[in-house]
């Protein structure tokens, strides 16, 4: 009795679903580095080396673990380039009896997946992925019948089925269940006192994967220069400590500040080990609560960090399957324009795309404030085809997997689902930006000036924007107030504001 356990780029876990009751003596674990995962968008090449090194690094870690891991590598001669592919050479090698897998985090992925059963003379057990705190069912039962899906509700269900943050009598913690009103604070005038992620020093198995990636994708957006990233659990580990030691306690603070040469803040930079699966979410918000409950970090940041895991990562989750695969079409304001090439270079006068492309070339990371401020308010008030930002987003940063990438680019960022996912489009001028951030008095723009060469573009972008759009976002109760005081802008105003944005606009296409 033979059983193949595949298991993906995104299912690194000790505790996979698809290994549950599995015997070492007769399991076979196939692991796959194909073509098709590697290319179907242009992955930054970073996010590349970071999942294959990662991979590599598991598999040893299995294999120390007794289990047979039967690996394919990326050049191999023979390799078929498909997960399926795979499958079905290593349905060849082992003559197995059952397959057992965990489901995928993607539509495109789990049809393949689906098909396996039709395809190989062999049963095909399809497991739940148990690695989140929400499942399926749970999520559709609490939606079903809401006239409005908000994170806020979703996200107390998460605390009390967790029992993270409650007191002694099922309450949340301190009385409150959201601290928001205390922490988005501009950033501190200290830059010494920003605490820096640690740094992994590549070791055999990632300088093989890294010459690997630099030759074979070398027409791949992102630089390898600054590869620093954790390939196994127990540096992913080290980064999770070195968090809660270092940074945690400003995180609720500063979670909205931006500042120039600064890409990680007070942020975890945690999301790539939480997505692979080298980092348990819940394991990671309980060393968290654990933190506040020795008096290291204050409530504020404690809530606001575990808001994030068990409130928002799991509720895009919820809607990426609950909406199904069709919502990658959405386009509920008709946006066309083509993504400007700045988007790969970072090659435009604006200081605050320079400061979030740049690093994400670098890096391919950039902090939520960056991807929904900076490139993703952009992208929306210049009217950029959603599902080229989409693609954008998919291919550039190192945490980027459809489930969790759609629905805050398509639906959080762009509005592009008409409201499902926020209330309201994250679209704003200049003024938020110089508020949260010292990038405008780094840029040739002037944030003050509302038309003329100078102007700042998101001035000249979020009226026109708001101009653009008035037939569907006029009727937003949350947006009446903005509305009323365009109307009142004088005509010849309002005439300035729409021909310096499509002068700027024009600009881009050329
Ligand atoms: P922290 O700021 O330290 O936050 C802690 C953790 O909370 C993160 O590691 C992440 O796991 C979770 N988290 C925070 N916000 C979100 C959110 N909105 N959705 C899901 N999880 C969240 N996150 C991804 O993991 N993958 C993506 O592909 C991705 N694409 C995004 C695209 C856009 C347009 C936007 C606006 C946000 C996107 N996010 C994505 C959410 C968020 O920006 C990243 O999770 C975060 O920046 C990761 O950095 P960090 O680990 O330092 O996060
Ligand atoms: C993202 C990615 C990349 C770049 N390469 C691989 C790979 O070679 N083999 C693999 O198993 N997984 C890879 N992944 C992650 C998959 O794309 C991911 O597992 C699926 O999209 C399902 O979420
Ligand atoms: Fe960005 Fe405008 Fe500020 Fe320049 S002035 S950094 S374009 S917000």
């Amino acid at each position: 009795m033979t059983i193949l356990i595949p298991i993906l780029g995104d299912q690194l876990s000790g505790n996979l679903s698809a290994l549950n009751g599995a015997d070492r003596d007769d399991t076979v674990i196939l692991m796959m580095e194909v073509d098709a995962e590697t290319t179907y968008v242009r992955h930054h090449k970073a996010k590349i080396a970071f999942i294959l090194s990662a991979m590599r690094h598991h598999a040893e870690a299995l294999r120390a673990a007794g289990w047979t891991v039967d690996y394919v590598k990326l050049d191999d001669p023979d390799n078929s380039g498909s997960f399926t592919g795979e499958v079905a050479r290593a349905i060849e090698r082992h003559a197995p009896d059952r397959i057992v897998a965990t489901r995928p985090g993607e539509w495109r992925v789990l049809a393949a997946m689906q098909e396996w059963p039709d395809r190989f003379d062999v049963p095909v057990e399809l497991r739940e992925d148990s690695r989140f705190v929400c499942t399926h069912a749970e999520f559709d039962a609490w939606a079903e019948g809401r006239k409005q899906l908000r994170m806020e509700f979703f996200y107390r269900e998460m605390r009390r089925k967790t029992g993270l943050l409650l007191d002694g009598n099922g309450k949340p913690e301190g009385g409150e269940w959201n601290y928001d009103s205390e922490n988005r604070k501009p950033p501190p005038n200290e830059p010494l006192l920003i605490p820096q992620p640690k740094r992994f020093a590549p070791d055999a198995i990632t300088q093989q994967v890294l010459d690997l990636v630099a030759g074979r994708f070398r027409n791949h957006p992102g630089s390898l220069d600054h590869f620093v990233f954790a390939t196994t659990r127990d540096d992913a580990l080290a980064q999770q400590t070195h968090f809660i030691q270092h940074a945690l306690a400003r995180f609720g603070d500063y979670q909205d500040a931006m500042l120039t040469g600064q890409p990680f803040l007070w942020h975890s930079i945690l999301s790539p080990y939480l997505n692979c699966g080298l980092l348990d979410p819940l394991a990671l918000c309980q060393a968290v609560e654990e933190a506040y409950r020795n008096g290291k970090v204050p409530l504020n940041a404690t809530e606001g960090f575990i808001r994030q895991i068990i409130g928002w990562r799991e509720y895009v989750r919820g809607i990426y399957w609950r909406e199904g695969p069709d919502y990658a079409q959405r386009n509920a304001l008709n946006a066309t324009r083509p993504l400007p090439g700045f988007y790969y270079d970072g090659q435009t006068d604006m200081h605050c795309m320079r400061q979030a492309i740049g690093q994400t070339m670098d890096h391919a990371y950039a902090h939520h404030i960056q991807r929904l401020m900076i490139t993703g308010n952009f992208a929306l008030v210049a009217g950029i085809d959603p599902h080229a930002v989409h693609q954008w987003y998919l291919e550039v940063y190192a945490d980027a997997y459809e489930w969790v990438e759609l629905p805050n680019t398509l639906g959080m960022s762009q509005f592009a689902d008409g409201g499902l996912l926020a209330s309201k489009p994250y679209a704003s001028s200049g003024n938020y930006i110089n508020t949260m951030s010292d990038y405008c008095s780094h840029c040739r723009y002037d944030v003050k000036a509302k038309t003329g060469a100078k102007a700042c573009p998101f001035n000249l972008l979020y009226w026109d924007f708001l101009d653009r759009n008035e037939d569907v976002l006029g009727k937003n109760q949350r947006l009446s107030m903005v509305y009323r005081n365009w109307a009142k802008r004088a005509d010849k105003d309002k005439q300035a504001i729409r021909a310096d944005a499509k002068r700027f606009l024009d600009s881009l296409t050329r």
